[in-house]
């Protein structure tokens, strides 16, 4: 079990003898082989054969009574007459009945019909056998991947080895693992991926790459109905294309867009689209002609329009050298500010993908105000599996709950209901367009994601793409399921940890709003409080003596706050009003601010750190509970990174409470902090070749001291 496949084992099931209705055979109703159906009939006969251990043959003839069969809504009509359920259909919804002797999976498209297998094929694996008979639709109509891969085969952001797709600067040539790949996302219903880095290099424009990404990528996932989309660096018809100029009303720029995009097409003519990351963290993009955002998302909308596609616009836009010392600025507000003229001036195939918070994936946010604030102007949510601030895998955290509050955040856009998830799947604004992105970076590791229990994350956002509406905790039990098995303690285990696991997080690393308070500079894994301010990144916490936190508030700070509608913004204006996990993102308070617990937000971020790396502790002893339960490939692995998770809770916990502890010299009321009865500083051994050093900022080293 080295994790390749993931939640599609297929192992055998212990009850496989009570499912007594399976029909004879499968009947697929196309036998092109490149087609999803025909895939779907293969990935029945694989799975029943895995899960059930019975053979069945799979066939393309008309039979249909006692057998399983897939294809389309048209397809079963033109076979067999009436499909009642077809009008119930939408885009990639299938219908599933086990009713009766015959298995129905019926697509309305032929990817639908590849997921209504997929379905099919995951109920009998959790041995849900009772006959069942419903229709199942998408929320929204794009659900995509992103992978910031490079051409040179690193990942940025990405924890699992280097890429699937691009080696040396050009795409790989065995697109094998890129195919499994596929196969993995299709069967949690993700229909697209842009395989490049937003950080995009044009040398994917490249002949020679835009015949890989023809013949083999897109090749690969086509079968799987996962259509291919890639990143674009803004300058390419400049920095590649060799014209003086990369303005977007330029005509020859236009032009240049146009005969590249046709000659993509021409290689991969079910391309989904583009992916554009403009004028943000020192990325080229239309301000650099004193153009619009929109001019510039136009540019892409007008090249691919005719060939179907559409833009991902990203709406992280931002410069990453604000003057931190003006208390008005703020990275939060940016994303509003550029985007709040421009709405309803968007091509119609253009979609704002909008990450889920006003700064950076971090570990708690308030949802992004741009929601609310574009109503003319289709959108998407951007969601990161990658846990790029969260532990980046070395830690478990179960992201479901943290994407789940986002999603039914209640934005309040005219004072009616506007939950962020009704808005994302067009439906609140009315939109044609709409949906999910979410940043995945698999590499090479056979775990993809470099860990086991991590891989429940990117089940859960395929899940809810779908799905929003579904419980993340039950999303889990349908994952351990699948991926481990049906023992009673090993759903018990991993369902505690995985759920204790994202407030876990939160109380050792940054408590109350303040945001993570990772290194801030570049690795955004371990503890650095004292990176975040004093840069012009935009992630402060403005933390002194006395107090910290960003005012937001529109009376005294950055207005931030008066981005959401009325209710909203009423809401996160008071301190009274603000939930405590928001309190210092909205409000610079005193350390000695009471919270409605009564705690003061110092005892607090002291007690907090004690309690989330306590609450690490306990999943090493509950994992080894685990021992014999699953096999030893995957227990080992896990045990290794709960051990480490352990030991870096301790680190984070001692450093951030040590640090605001030097900073504010208020005691803990358990004097805990600052006391370490049984640890022996490093100073104080004998040291062979280290010496004593005083560190600066003092803060962040027990006595002030380190060793070199
Ligand atoms: C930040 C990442 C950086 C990405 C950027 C983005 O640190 O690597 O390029 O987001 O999303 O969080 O564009």
């Amino acid at each position: 079990e080295d994790g390749s496949q993931a939640w599609l084992r297929y192992a055998p099931v212990p009850k496989a003898s009570e499912y007594h209705s399976l029909p004879a055979s499968i009947v697929a109703l196309n036998n092109t082989k490149t087609s999803p159906v025909y895939v779907a009939g293969q990935e029945l006969e694989k799975g029943i054969k895995g899960i059930l251990g019975k053979q069945l043959g799979v066939d393309g003839t008309s039979k249909a009574s006692s057998s399983i069969v897939v294809g389309t809504a048209e397809a079963y009509k033109k076979a067999y007459g009436e499909f009642e359920e077809a009008d119930e259909l939408e885009p990639d919804g299938f219908f599933l009945s086990t009713e009766g002797s015959t298995v129905l999976i019926i697509g309305q498209n032929e990817r639908g019909a590849l997921y209504g297998a997929f379905e099919y094929l995951s109920r009998i694996a959790q041995q849900k056998f009772s006959p069942v008979s419903y229709v199942s639709n998408p929320h929204a109509p794009i659900r995509w991947s992103n992978e910031w891969n490079n051409m040179d085969g690193s990942i940025e952001r990405g924890y699992s080895g280097p890429s699937i797709f691009f080696r040396n600067g050009f795409v790989v040539d065995n697109v094998t693992r890129a195919a499994e790949y596929a196969r993995l996302l299709a069967s949690i219903r993700i229909n697209g991926i842009v395989i490049n880095n937003v950080n995009a290099n044009a040398t994917l424009l490249s002949e020679r790459n835009i015949e890989g990404l023809g013949s083999r990528l897109a090749d690969a996932m086509r079968p799987y109905g996962v259509q291919l989309g890639i990143s674009l660096n803004f300058a390419s018809p400049k920095d590649f294309g060799g014209l003086s100029t990369f303005d977007p009303l330029d005509p020859a720029v236009d032009a240049w867009w146009a005969n590249i995009t046709n000659k993509i097409y021409a290689r991969v003519p079910d391309m989904s689209g583009y992916l554009v990351k403009a004028n943000s963290e020192g990325q080229p993009g239309p301000l650099t002609y004193n153009r619009t955002l929109a001019d510039g998302a136009n540019m892409f909308a007008r090249a691919v329009k005719p060939h179907g596609g559409i833009v991902m616009f990203r709406a992280f836009v931002y410069d990453n050298h604000i003057n931190e010392s003006n208390w008005k600025n703020d990275r939060a507000n940016a994303a509003v500010d550029f985007f709040k003229d421009l709405d309803g001036k968007f091509d119609e195939n253009v979609v704002v993908q909008i990450k889920y918070g006003p700064i950076d994936f971090q570990v708690r946010e308030p949802a992004s105000p741009l929601f609310s604030t574009l109503r003319k102007t289709s959108t998407s949510i951007e969601l990161q599996i990658t846990p790029e601030y969260l532990g980046q895998n070395c830690h478990l955290v179960y992201l479901a709950p943290l994407w789940k509050e986002i999603l039914n955040s209640d934005l309040r856009a005219d004072d009616k209901p506007s939950k962020v998830k009704d808005i994302v799947s067009g439906q609140r604004f009315s939109r044609p367009l709409g949906g999910w992105a979410g940043v995945v970076n698999v590499g090479t590791n056979s775990s993809w994601l470099g860990s086991h229990l991590a891989m429940s994350n990117l089940y859960a956002y395929g899940a809810l793409a779908w799905d929003p509406s579904l419980e993340s905790e039950d999303i889990l039990g349908d994952w351990i399921r699948l991926t481990f098995g049906f023992d009673a303690r090993v759903m018990e285990v991993i369902t505690e940890m995985s759920m204790k696991s994202w407030p876990a997080y939160e109380n050792y690393s940054g408590n109350l709003g303040i945001q993570t308070l990772t290194d801030i500079l570049y690795t955004h894994f371990g503890p650095n409080p004292a990176s975040q301010d004093g840069n012009g990144w935009g992630q402060w916490t403005r933390a002194d003596k006395f107090s910290i936190g960003m005012d937001r508030t529109v009376k005294n700070g950055t207005g931030n706050a008066g981005q959401y509608p009325p209710e909203v913004a009423a809401r996160y204006e008071e301190i009274e009003t603000t939930p405590d996990n928001l309190l210092l993102w909205f409000h610079h308070v005193n350390y000695t601010q009471k919270l409605k617990s009564g705690k003061s937000v110092i005892q607090h971020f002291y007690d907090a750190h004690y309690e989330g790396a306590a609450t690490a502790q306990t999943f090493v002893p509950l994992w080894e509970s685990l021992q014999g339960r699953i096999d030893d490939e995957r227990y080992n692995d896990v045990h290794f990174r709960q051990v480490f998770q352990a030991g870096h809770a301790l680190v984070w916990r001692d450093a951030i409470n040590q640090f605001y502890h030097n900073l504010s010299e208020i005691p803990d009321d358990h004097e805990r902090v600052g006391n370490h009865p049984y640890r022996i500083e490093a100073e104080k051994m004998s040291l062979n070749g280290y010496k004593p050093y005083k560190v600066s900022p003092f803060h962040t080293a027990s006595g002030y001291t380190a060793i070199v």
